[in-house]
């Protein structure tokens, strides 16, 4: 098939999901054409995949630039020279829309093009519930040809927070089990922990519903009851505030910002816990991918993460907020090394669950679902 992409090119996860999903894709002998305002991060070189940049022009006219217009442009340019059969967009502000347009237009020259939907979190839990954005997404949802959620608790929130009558599929994200190392990395810790201390991971993009603080309260918790050092990767809105409440605060030497990496888990692999404190969380892919090289979790217990993250296997849930059992539930992990190396095995088990070789088919049979339909 050929499948256009389209996707934001960040380090979120809704980039990386997508831009994953296209490289196995194209890995399959599909035909990927990536439709973004930038190169996506995690976009590889492989002779089945293009890319197409949308480029907006700074007209003075616009205070702000008419990106969804050009990106329809694009969309329908695209979907006509490279014969795309079907659109798969991800994040539903503001592509699905464009994928809308980018219908009718082609519609008007006789040409289908069915596109695929796919909510990522905050499209639905955060931004795309406010007034001001909520009718164009529930008509854009249901005008897909398919839509997708990438958990239960998604799916749930969505018909919570639009008035949706068409059926959302739950196809959850998905991880290469055998791409990710298993075993740390003795550089990695003796650079990190050189004197043996506990490693402890965050990993996200610091927005406010990250929580990060609590990361930070929790460490230092922990940090109280057996030597322990915290990374923290990513980059965002908070990350000024919290550095600077670690710098005003006395453990701050067992605290290290490590900023954005392309391949963040090359050094959770060497970790021995991942902490996930978010305030709302739709499905949790830091920490999929952190079990995915057999690193247990500590995390919050909303949203999608509970799907994710099983309590007592691949590691231990608690309230938004609850600073105290978080480090109780990380202390519990870490202090015993029998049960360490249980949950250990409990989350590389666990991520096995969302192995791209049992998601990726069923991408594909809704790709074929509604292409079937054009050809109908
Ligand atoms: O919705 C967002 O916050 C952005 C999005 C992203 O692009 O990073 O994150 C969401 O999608 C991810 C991939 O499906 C999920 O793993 C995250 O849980 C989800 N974030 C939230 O729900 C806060």
């Amino acid at each position: 098939m050929r499948i256009g992409i389209v996707c934001y090119p960040t380090f979120g996860g809704s980039g990386v999901v997508a831009t994953e999903l296209g490289m196995a894709l194209a890995e399959k002998g599909h035909i990927i054409h990536f439709i973004t305002y930038d190169r996506p991060v995690r976009l590889r070189d492989h002779p089945n995949v293009f890319y197409h940049e949308v480029r907006v022009s700074d007209y003075p006219l616009f205070d702000y630039q008419p990106y969804e217009l050009v990106l329809t442009s694009k969309l329908v340019d695209v979907a006509k020279f490279a014969g795309l059969d079907v659109l798969h967009v991800h994040y539903a502000i503001p592509h699905a829309s464009a994928a809308w347009m980018a219908q009718r237009i082609l519609a008007a020259e006789g040409l289908r093009l069915p596109f695929v939907t796919t909510l990522h979190g905050t499209d639905i839990t955060l931004v795309g519930r406010d007034p001001s954005f909520e009718p164009v997404i529930t008509f854009s949802m249901e005008r897909s040809d398919a839509v997708t959620a990438v958990s239960e608790s998604l799916k749930r929130d969505t018909y919570t927070h639009f008035p949706l009558k068409r059926e959302v599929q739950v196809i959850p994200n998905f991880v290469c089990v055998d791409q990710y190392s298993h075993v740390p990395d003795t550089g990695l810790r003796a650079r990190y922990a050189p004197n043996g201390e506990r490693l402890v991971v965050h990993v996200s993009n610091f927005r406010p519903v990250k929580r990060v603080q609590d990361v930070v309260g929790m460490f230092k918790l922990l940090n109280q009851r057996i030597p322990a050092r915290l990374l923290l990767i990513g980059d965002g809105p908070e990350r000024q505030r919290i550095e600077t409440i670690c710098r005003q605060s006395s453990g701050c030497d067992a605290i290290q910002f490590l900023g954005k990496m392309t391949r963040p888990e090359e050094v959770m692999a060497s970790c021995d816990l991942f902490a996930l404190t978010s305030d709302s969380e739709s499905f949790g892919l830091a920490a999929l991918e952190a079990m995915a090289c057999g690193v247990p979790v500590v995390s919050t217990d909303t949203g999608g993460l509970p799907e994710v993250n099983i309590h007592g296997v691949s590691g231990l849930l608690s309230g938004v907020g609850d600073v105290e059992a978080m480090a109780a539930n990380a202390l519990s992990i870490l202090s015993d090394e029998v049960a360490h190396q249980r949950y250990r095995e409990g989350a590389l088990e666990q991520a096995r669950r969302f192995d791209l070789q049992i998601v990726l088919p069923r991408y594909e049979r809704l790709y074929e679902s509604v292409v079937a339909t054009v050809k109908a």
